[in-house]
């Protein structure tokens, strides 16, 4: 267990006293979890009195737009009076919500790692946490997401008479679309025991559902639908199936951030197919995102062959070479990977 009486209490002693400027990270390009976490933790630390703010690298994607507390979260890209900066320099705790590598916050990494007086502080579930650079760590890489964690520490600060509607909710988002919306591995029965519990603090489930699961716009779905008529490819020697979409392709389909969230996940619904590979071409690499059912560790996949990581069944990673040469040269790390596991 991560969260230990031992750590809780320096966390106390870390949060009690005089209010505090504190700082809460969101990992780039933000998915629900970090936002979920970022905002059900950040209306705790206000409840204590602190100062807060939550600072997503860029911005989150539409289908989150409508979550009650979204206005907390600010967007470092678009703070053109360098107010989020300096509240990142003035704050006396950071939060690294979601993520452990603080090099890969885009442009939030040279204000965190210029401000040598805060004190840094983990949650999260990613494989691999840093041995340094935090005062604490929160650090489950078993949990189903950081939202979870956070649930776990809320409980046992404050008990659950703490938690209000919107912090249920936050929560909720965020254990929601981690776990592929309750369906992936990493589901045990105390996590369905906690979000009965956020149900009674207040969560819609299906207004929470339909809000995220069916707010696309027209243009993804079909995106979605030539995407799988025209690009999936499928090789089920090694029960693999990948798509890509370049730059064009996004464009004719009026393509806007998060359009693609969750693509990677349907050519895993076809039997006898147990990883799934999405090739997306953006300005300067290809980013690729990495699914998988079982014991298929597309973590050691991402971590060998596209500079990333992850969890276990998805993990994701980038290709600095042209969209043809990244195929070519995932179908060469396929033989090789799986070629070597049978052998
Ligand atoms: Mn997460």
């Amino acid at each position: 267990m991560v969260i230990t009486e031992q750590k809780l209490d320096q966390l106390r002693e870390i949060l009690q006293g005089a209010p505090k400027k504190i700082a809460l990270l969101t990992h780039t390009n933000p998915d629900g979890d970090t936002i979920g976490a970022a905002l059900a933790w950040r209306a705790y630390l206000e409840r204590l009195g602190h100062t807060t703010l939550c600072i997503a690298p860029n911005r989150y994607p539409y289908f989150l737009e409508w979550m009650t507390d979204i206005g907390h979260i600010g967007v470092f890209k678009d703070d053109v009076d360098g107010i989020m900066a300096r509240f990142i320099a003035e704050a006396e705790i950071i939060f690294c919500m979601d993520f452990n590598q603080i090099n890969r916050l885009d442009r939030v990494t040279d204000t965190v790692t210029a401000n040598t007086t805060a004190l840094r502080i983990l949650i999260d579930h990613h494989l691999h946490p840093p041995v340094d650079g935090y005062v604490l760590q929160f650090s489950d890489t078993h949990s189903c997401s950081t939202s979870y964690i956070v649930y776990q520490l809320i409980m046992a600060l404050a008990g659950e008479e703490s938690i209000d509607q919107a912090m249920a909710e936050s929560m909720y988002v965020g254990i929601m679309t981690d776990t592929g919306n309750f369906s992936f591995s990493t589901l045990s029965a105390e996590l369905f025991r906690a979000v009965a519990v956020l149900i009674e603090r207040g969560v819609n489930v299906p207004y929470v559902n339909s809000s995220v699961y069916d707010n696309f716009s027209e243009g993804r779905m079909r995106l979605l639908g030539y995407m799988l008529n025209d690009k999936m490819v499928t090789n089920y020697k090694y029960g693999v199936a990948h798509v890509s979409l370049t730059e064009e392709e996004m464009r004719r389909f009026n393509f806007i951030q998060g359009d693609s969230e969750g693509f990677v996940n349907y050519p895993l619904s076809i039997r006898g197919i147990r990883m799934s590979a999405m090739f997306i071409q953006t300005k300067h690499s290809v980013r690729v995102s990495l699914r998988s059912r079982g014991d298929v560790d597309v973590n050691v996949f991402a971590r060998r062959y596209f500079d990333g990581g992850g969890h276990r069944n998805a993990a994701g990673g980038r290709s600095y070479v042209s969209m043809d040469e990244t195929l070519q040269n995932f179908h060469q790390f396929l033989g090789e990977y799986f070629g070597e596991k049978e052998g």
